[in-house]
């Protein structure tokens, strides 16, 4: 794999080993590829006797609470839980690594003392159109990994420490990459590289456990979960232009005593449906309206999310939010919403 530039290595080696504490900083709602990459990142740096902390800014969804172990749970500040512990230790590192995100508005209230903080900030990412200027060195691969685990086992593999060889990286972190890299492709289902396939023969010839790993991805979820499916499959809109959507609102989210994380995935089935080419879930939250939006090749989910959610991503796979009141004040006009815009969205790229 020769996406990475190795003057950028030598840089990153050398920011590595004048680093005295550093913090690794990921996106809001950390997802398996936000958590995953962040314990690679510090169990590695860790293993060669650096002081690495990872910042969360909410706690990570209980179904990935099998790559926390205690050691790990250590090493993690929940900023939503202790935003002053999180601040301090932000301000206190020389440097930052800045993690599947590309923008620090991506990590909500705790952005700003990214962005004020006067650390070396190092950005490892696989979003469009990052944010370049806000740091010091950039590894950016929108188009040739499927996530920022894949890119950061490159950029690990490509250091002294492992020289290429994954078995030299601690079993934590190969697990966690493994981890990241499987559910942000979905079990290779999306944004699968050749290196994708590669890092992950490596990954098992190194140990990695990938039963283990897909027993806990995919089979353990909890019944309500499977519950709350079926009735996001029943209650599905399919538009005349074969846009598949559905709101959740927080009666129903408490009804089904759904938690943070739970409701991942549930965006993708839609697009299994042949006449359907974009797939919008949304789900209320306190002051919000989160959005997903999935959408089949040859329609762009980051222009949409771009032009009326608020939001961007990758091409087939985006976000974005709606807030309420002040957007949208309750799941019935949201349902109008998406609607109404989708319908102009699809006129519009048909006479494009
Ligand atoms: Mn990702």
């Amino acid at each position: 794999m020769n996406i990475l530039d190795t003057s950028n290595i030598d840089r990153l080696q050398d920011i590595i080993s004048s680093a005295a504490r550093i913090s690794v900083a990921v996106h809001i709602h950390p997802d398996g590829d936000a958590l995953g990459s962040g314990i690679a990142a510090i169990t590695f740096l860790q293993s060669i006797g650096k002081d690495a902390v990872l910042i969360l800014p909410h706690m990570y969804p209980e179904s990935l609470g099998f790559l926390v172990t205690d050691d790990i749970a250590g090493s993690i500040i929940v900023y939503e839980n202790e935003p002053e512990r999180a601040v301090a230790r932000i301000n206190e590192s020389d440097t930052v690594f800045c993690q599947d995100f590309n923008d620090f508005s991506r990590t909500g209230d705790m952005g700003q003392a990214l962005a004020e903080s006067g650390a070396v900030k190092v950005l490892i990412d696989h979003h469009l159109y990052p944010d370049t200027e806000s740091f010091t060195l950039t590894f950016s691969e929108p188009d040739t990994v499927s996530s920022t685990s894949e890119l950061l086992y490159y950029i690990l593999m490509a250091l002294p420490q492992t020289g290429g060889d994954a078995k030299k990286l601690p079993a934590a972190a190969a697990t966690a990459l493994m981890a990241g890299m499987t559910t942000d492709t979905n079990n290779f289902a999306n944004s699968t590289h050749p290196g994708t396939f590669r890092m992950a023969s490596e990954l098992i010839a190194a140990g990695v456990d990938r039963d283990m790993l897909l027993g806990n991805l995919f089979n353990n979820f909890r019944e309500n979960r499977i519950r709350l499916m079926a009735k996001f499959l029943k209650d599905m809109k399919i538009t005349e232009d074969g846009v598949a959507y559905m709101v959740l609102d927080r009666k129903t989210i408490k009804k089904y005593g759904i938690q943070d994380g739970e409701t991942e995935g549930f965006v993708n089935i839609p697009l299994t449906i042949n006449k359907v080419r974009m797939s919008i879930f949304m789900r209320q939250d306190k002051d919000r309206f989160r959005v997903s939006i999935r959408s089949k090749r040859g329609v762009s989910a980051n222009i949409c999310a771009k032009r009326y959610f608020n939001g961007g991503g990758h091409e087939l796979a985006s976000g974005g939010r709606m807030m309420i009141p002040s957007e949208l004040r309750n799941a019935g006009e949201a349902a109008r919403y998406i609607e109404k815009v989708t319908h102009e969205y699809f006129n519009d790229t048909a006479n494009d």
